[in-house]
């Protein structure tokens, strides 16, 4: 059996520089990959665009102008390329220097790297970090699914069959987590938390209508992304007790969300995953969140969370009231037993063994 690749290449978001937040989920998953790897033998070199840094990660940063983000962009927005592309610098280099490595792994939700998949000599894994969005996209990840079905993961089935591929044979790839960073607090206080990029793609503003009923206080934490869209929120629910808390390094969101009666979570896409969800398992908070997208394959209802009916703010008013029936230790020992940097690193390792060098002579 041919060994597993060990020496990796990877691509990362090209939106954003990794440690920013611009990166959204990515930033917490590469970092974690990264880490659970390099624990068991991996080297890993990260290819990002300039001002990226991620201590203790290898970055090999490039200049260049930035990806629009996908979610920006419409079904039939056609593929682009801004010019000085640091998505297209980020490719060349891994062209470049693919005789270094064993495998690329790549993170960039765009047409290009997926497109390149049999350019390159060595294997691309491509970790598909959203739903669909855009047909230009879909296209290029069902053609590298059909041609490599074992090197495309998606965190959940929803987001993997929101392309259509419900009978997908490859691994998903849950996020997990460091649970050593993640204090369990058994004794919180009164606020709700709201966590995530500050973006209409997120639905805060049914998270602030919902509180605006209960008359919770509410603390935002994340970037913000739509200072505008941030504004306007406020402008319409004057009443509502929410506050910004900022974008908080993880040590520093955990101790804040641990204080949380509860996470309110509102996506208005299929979120891929949700790793707040998963962030507040660990630290015993409860999650209250629409039955769409990741989260609804992470919160068991009715034991570490309340699923609602998208988009209902009437939803998210009930489960908030009924959250003190929910045992904050039954959220941690979730966490414990199903999101583990270990389950990650072990399904990581499974992913990249599928498909050796042997299995692709007998192709
Ligand atoms: N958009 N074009 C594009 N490419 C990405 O890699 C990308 C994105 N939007 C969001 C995003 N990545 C990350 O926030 C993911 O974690 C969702």
């Amino acid at each position: 059996m041919a060994k597993t690749p060990h020496k990796l290449l990877v691509l990362s978001t090209p939106v954003g520089p990794l440690g920013t937040g611009l990166g959204g989920g990515v930033e917490l998953t590469l970092f974690n990959m990264a880490q659970v790897l390099e624990q068991r033998g991996y080297s890993l070199t990260v290819l990002a665009p300039q001002g990226s840094k991620l201590p203790p990660l290898a970055i090999d940063t490039l200049p260049g102008a930035l990806q629009d983000t996908a979610q920006s962009q419409g079904r039939q927005t056609p593929i682009t390329l801004p010019p000085q592309s640091v998505l297209a610098a980020m490719c060349e280099t891994a062209r470049q220097r693919q005789s270094q490595f064993d495998a690329i792994v790549n993170f960039a939700y765009d047409w290009l790297p997926f497109f390149l998949t049999p350019f390159f000599e060595i294997p691309i894994f491509h970790f598909v970090s959203m739903g669909s969005l855009n047909d230009g996209m879909d296209e290029v990840v069902q053609k590298a699914v059909q041609s490599h079905p074992q090197r495309v993961t998606f965190y959940t089935r929803t987001q993997a069959a929101t392309f259509g591929l419900d009978d997908h044979q490859g691994l998903y790839i849950p996020s997990g987590l460091d649970l050593s960073l993640y204090d369990f607090c058994d004794r919180p206080g009164t606020p709700l938390a709201w966590v995530g990029r500050i973006a209409p793609e997120k639905g805060l503003e049914d998270a602030v209508a919902a509180i605006g009923e209960t008359g919770d206080e509410m603390t935002v934490w994340g970037v913000m992304q739509c200072p505008d869209y941030w504004d306007e929120i406020r402008q319409r629910y004057p009443q509502a007790k929410v506050t910004y808390g900022g974008f908080l390094p993880t040590e520093a969101l955990q101790t804040a969300l641990g204080q949380c009666r509860g996470l309110v979570m509102t996506s208005k896409w299929v979120e891929a995953f949700g790793n707040v969800a998963i962030e507040a398992l660990a630290c015993g908070v409860p999650v209250v969140s629409y039955r769409r997208g990741g989260p609804a394959e992470i919160i068991r209802d009715g034991e570490t969370g309340w699923l609602v009916d998208p988009d209902s703010v009437a939803g998210l008013v009930a489960g908030i009231e009924k959250l003190p029936q929910l045992s904050r230790l039954a959220c941690r020992q979730q966490a414990e037993a199903e999101y583990s940097l270990a389950a990650m690193g072990d399904r990581l390792e499974q992913w990249l063994s599928q498909s050796s060098p042997t299995q692709e002579l007998c192709h």
